[in-house]
């Protein structure tokens, strides 16, 4: 058993670094450590709604890849950080524009359960700043993609951005999961993501 378990630890260890405990949505069995916490490991899926750290006022900050959005790690190019005096977010204060100059991806790694079924939401729009007008993307679990999405600015302004919820399932194969929201598509305007949830059917559901 403690052979199976180190390795989970050490991984929980890495994340937790970046984690600054707020609340969110939770993918978690009901083994794992208790509430999160600064200085505690943290294994949860968490900052799905990508409300910390705070982006500029008005504007947006942003992140190179192997920076950290709380706990999430940007995994290529770059990504900004949105404020919602830019534009609407679809849920708190901020979301993220998956395209800084060119097409960018984040990742977070959380603690699942081999075998058990997870359910991903998201809130999806796009930059209204810029074309191309579809905004193209992938949802990957374990750098696997398991959804393409798309979205279409036409009419869409910073003030009614018309976030669309989306949704996939996957099965984990691992005592953790890495989830990856990655554009493709080749702009300084890209896909805009917020409100991400993961959900198991351990929990209520
Ligand atoms: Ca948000």
């Amino acid at each position: 058993m403690l052979a199976v378990t180190r390795p989970l630890l050490t991984t929980v260890a890495l994340v937790g670094l970046f984690t600054s405990g707020a609340g969110a949505a939770l993918a978690a069995p009901a083994q794992e450590p208790g509430p999160s916490g600064p200085g505690t490991l943290v294994s949860r899926f968490d900052n799905g709604s990508f409300e910390y750290p705070v982006a500029r006022a008005n504007s947006f900050t942003t992140y190179q890849a192997g920076q950290f959005i709380g706990p999430w790690e940007v995994t290529a190019g770059a990504v900004d950080l949105v404020d919602d005096g830019l534009w609407q977010p679809a849920e708190g204060d901020q979301s993220l524009d998956l395209n800084a100059s060119d097409a960018g991806a984040v990742s977070q790694t959380f603690t699942t359960t081999p075998g058990e079924a997870y359910t991903v939401t998201y809130a999806l729009a796009g930059n209204t700043a810029g074309g191309p007008a579809l905004k193209t993307g992938q949802v990957r679990v374990d750098g696997q993609n398991v959804q393409d999405f798309s979205f279409d600015i036409t009419g869409r302004t910073p003030t009614a951005m018309g976030y669309i919820k989306r949704q996939v399932t996957f099965v984990a194969t691992a005592p953790t999961t890495t989830l990856t929201f990655a554009s493709t598509v080749g702009s300084a305007y890209g896909p805009v993501v917020d409100d991400v949830q993961v959900t198991s059917c351990s929990c209520p559901c």
